[in-house]
């Protein structure tokens, strides 16, 4: 079987993770939210690519889901000290990555590249790759103006309203070398348990105009990141309140709708299963919360066996 996994940040990386400890590398590929990068301090930094890379790794912080474990922040504190922008925790560990990084990308290295590299180099096995090589900015339409999204994010802790979201450069922008491919060759794409407004959107937005068959031919599976009405992490919740929409499983599922053959939601939900098959959409209900390392494999194991099923 081979699989495409679209995925944002600590969600998605959870899921990919599960699926790595089952699937041999080259049966899958990981296609990353590149929407939330920025420049900052001088560092050109990717949250959603390094979130997946060190989760694969096994090198993530277990307490954030973001960032390296074991780091040390000799960097940061002295950069408080001299009244630098500390918002943004950067770790000494961390800030080798976006080092290298900028360096490369300035000597004209394209991302897609670097992040193989950095795979290569912290023994990640299965494919990952930024959904382009281009920079596209998601921009947060707030009450208060637009917000570049590490600013809505970080900065300002999702505080303001917002009103809708825009992806700045994403017209120009073409898949990564090697996102096509993927596709292509993939039996399944499954949307992991990411943001779908933020983490997801951008993706979809670069791979739809070039891929008609990703509408119909394939199938695709998406996994709920809300349960219980909430958001185990990040402001999707929120979002969909702010926006008007009830949030729940049912509001993932209907956002997706007419690009999904099957929608994997949680236990608590389960009510919710008739108006969801209502969608035109399989439906698999069981425990998506992800707690530990075996809850991520033994959820990616129900999705496949899953996908088995809807193929
Ligand atoms: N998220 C925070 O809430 N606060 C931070 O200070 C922060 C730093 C950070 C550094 C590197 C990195 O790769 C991610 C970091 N994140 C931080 C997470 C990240 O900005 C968001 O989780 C994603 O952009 C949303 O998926």
């Amino acid at each position: 079987m081979k699989i495409v996994a679209l995925a944002g940040g600590v969600g998605g990386a959870k899921l990919a993770h599960g699926l790595a400890q089952i699937l041999e590398p080259g049966e899958l590929t990981t296609i990353v939210n590149t929407g939330d990068d920025f420049e900052h301090l001088g560092f050109y930094i990717c949250p959603d690519l390094d979130t997946v890379c060190y989760t694969l790794a096994g090198l993530a912080n277990p307490e954030t889901g973001w960032g390296r474990s074991d780091e040390t922040w000799n960097v940061m504190e002295n950069l408080e000290k001299l009244g630098g922008p500390s918002w943004f925790r950067l770790g000494d560990q961390d800030m080798a990555t976006h080092l290298e990084r900028t360096r490369r990308l300035r000597v004209g290295e394209p991302l897609s590249q670097i992040t193989k590299a950095f795979c290569e180099a912290w023994g990640v096995k299965h494919a990952v790759l930024p959904m382009s090589d281009s920079p596209v900015r998601t921009m947060v339409n707030a009450d208060d103006g637009e917000l570049a999204f590490q600013e809505y994010f970080v900065h300002r802790r999702c505080e303001p309203r917002v009103k809708g979201f825009r992806f700045d450069g994403v017209e120009g922008a073409e898949p990564a070398p090697g996102v096509k491919e993927a596709l292509d060759l993939a039996d399944t794409v499954i949307i992991c348990p990411s943001n779908p407004w933020v983490s997801i959107d951008p993706i979809l937005e670069i791979l739809r105009p070039p891929f008609a068959q990703f509408d119909g031919a394939k199938s695709v599976i998406a996994v709920s990141p809300i349960i219980g009405g909430q958001t185990v992490k990040g402001p999707a919740a929120k979002m969909y309140r702010e926006l008007g929409i009830e949030p729940s499983a049912f509001a993932v599922a209907n956002h997706y709708r007419g690009l999904l053959s099957g929608f994997v939601f949680d236990r608590r939900d389960a009510q919710l299963v008739e108006n969801i098959k209502g969608l035109n959409m399989r439906a698999y209900v069981t425990n998506t919360l992800m707690e530990c390392l075996d809850d991520r494999k033994q959820l990616a194991m129900e999705v496949l066996n899953f996908i088995g099923e809807v193929l």
